[in-house]
Formats: structure tokens, sequence, C-alpha cells
């Protein structure tokens, strides 16, 4: 149950926050399908770049692949924003590195605790999932980019905050976990999202100013994953091997058992 003092409020964070464009626009709702179809809709419309949606809860979250992500009322984060980047559309991996980046380092500043990555798209704490990021984005031909390029991106995100533990879904209790439950204590949302979108600003303008490889570093300072022997499924296909580096797409190199370096661009490490 929430409290009335714990709902989310548009003036409540604006009074926060301190990016210069994410957040200058935010629509929030108490109940939605999912905030990254909202959006979506929203920049077809001609949102500006930075429009930031925001629910209380969603009744179709959306993970990846066509699958859920839950999203009860008044407890968590469920945000997506609108960015424009003037990138070839086999670099979207970056901008949800980005995020991964703002959504670890907010959680470790606000509740102090250790947030890591795991790739492509998950923050676990002590090695439960905490947040997921879902990129999705439209594509146009650029006559001076070669293939495709991004026409708008929505980054989705979704924070487990204040979830307790007995209302975790029977499925998701091995295996999900939340800020509330790992810290033992109840965290300001509002200050949460104001960090998250602080952070995201910031690491999107480095990367618009000079490229992947700060974001890159960064997001290897923080993630798991690099270093381990992992198994990882893409499609109906699966690598195994020694996880060795990313790449400057972001995609996984695996060093398999006969030492061949193979490339993932997206999948999931089981
Ligand atoms: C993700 O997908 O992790 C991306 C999740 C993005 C959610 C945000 S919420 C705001 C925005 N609007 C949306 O509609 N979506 C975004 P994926 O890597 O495919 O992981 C999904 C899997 O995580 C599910 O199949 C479950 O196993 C697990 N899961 C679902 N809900 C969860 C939760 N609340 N906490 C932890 N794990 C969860």
């Amino acid at each position: 149950m929430t409290k009335k003092n714990d709902l989310l409020t548009v003036e409540g964070i604006k009074k926060n926050l301190t990016t210069r464009f994410i957040g200058a626009d935010i629509y929030l709702f108490d109940a939605i399908d999912s905030t990254n179809s909202y959006a979506h809709k929203l920049a077809k419309e001609g949102a500006k770049e930075g429009t930031v949606v925001l629910s209380e809860s969603q009744s179709k979250g959306k993970g990846r692949l066509g699958r859920t992500w839950f999203s009860p009322s008044g407890v968590n984060i469920y945000l997506s924003v609108i960015l424009m980047p003037q990138m070839p559309s086999t670099q979207i991996t970056l901008l949800t590195f980005a995020a991964a980046i703002a959504v670890a380092k907010a959680i470790r500043d606000i509740a102090g605790l250790d947030a890591d990555i795991k790739w492509p798209n998950d923050i676990l704490i002590r090695g439960k999932k905490v947040a997921g990021i879902l990129s999705e984005m439209e594509t146009n031909k650029n006559p001076l980019m070669e293939g495709l390029s991004v026409k708008f991106s929505i980054i989705g995100i979704g924070i487990n905050v204040n979830l307790d533990k007995k209302d975790i879904p029977l499925e998701l209790m091995d295996n999900a976990t939340s800020i509330k439950i790992e810290s033992n204590s109840t965290i300001d949302r509002m200050n949460l999202i104001c960090r998250v979108l602080e952070n995201l600003e910031e690491w999107y303008n480095l990367f618009e100013r000079n490229g992947v490889n700060d974001i890159i570093e960064e997001w290897k300072s923080l993630a798991i994953t690099i270093g381990r022997d992992v198994k990882v499924q893409s499609g109906n296909s699966f690598v195994e091997g020694r996880a060795v580096d990313i790449d400057e797409n972001g995609a996984l190199l695996i060093k398999d058992r006969d030492g061949v370096i193979q490339r993932v661009l997206s999948g999931d490490v089981i």
C-alpha cells in the first residue's frame, strides 16, 4: 500500500531536477498499459527530445522479446525517455548502456548498495534483478550515414524500489529483488527518479560529444559479465565460453572452447 505522501507528482520531481532537457516535459499517469508504448506514440506525434513518461503502475509493462515486466502500483519506478541521438541503428545498445550506468550509479549513491550491471540490460544487487532496461527505436534512412539511423529511441527503465518481498510473485521470487529489500529502508522515489534522469543526461551528453569510449569504459567498471564463463542465448542459438570484452557497438565478445571470438549483439546471459 502507498501512503498518500509517497505518490509521485510532476512538481515534486521538477523541484528537485537539475537536468537541461531530460524531463523538461513530464507525463505522469496513475495507471497505463506501458510507459514505453505511450512515449512511442508521443514521439510519433512530435514530442520533444527529453520528454519523460512515468506511471504509478503498468498493466502491460514490457520486457524484451515480448516478455512482461511486473509493474505493481505505487512502490516502484516505471519511466520512459524519448531520445533522438545522431547515430546508426547498430549503436542502440549503447543507449541501453548509458541508462544502465545511470541506474546503477543512482542506486549506489542513494542506497549505498553495490548495484552491478549484467550484459546487456539488467541491474543486479547481490545477484538478483532490481532493474531492467528496454530500448526501442524508430529508424530511417539518413543520406549522411551508412545503413539505417535512429529517428528516435525510447529508453524504458523499470526499477523495483519499495517493493516488499511478500509482494514479489512466486515465479520471480528467486531472481528479483528491490532496493528496500536489500537496504532495509524505504527510498524516496522522486529523489531516485531525479538522480537517474540527471545521470542519463550526463552520459548521453558525453556520448554525443566524445563518442563511445567513455560509456564503454564506465559500463565495464560497473559490469559483472566480463571475465566470467557465460552461456548466452541469442534467438535459438547458444554461445558458451569466457566473456572477454564488449565491442564499440556494445556486442559481447565471447571466447569459445576453440579459442575463437564469437560476437553476440543481443541475447540473454543464462
Ligand atoms: C527487461 O526485459 O529487463 C526490460 C524491462 C523494462 C521495463 C520498463 S518499465 C518502464 C518501461 N515501460 C515498459 O513497458 N517497459 C519499460 P528482459 O531482459 O526481457 O527481462 C524480463 C524478465 O525479467 C521477465 O521475463 C521476468 O523474468 C523478469 N521480470 C519481470 N518483471 C520483473 C521485475 N519487476 N523485477 C525483476 N525481474 C522482473
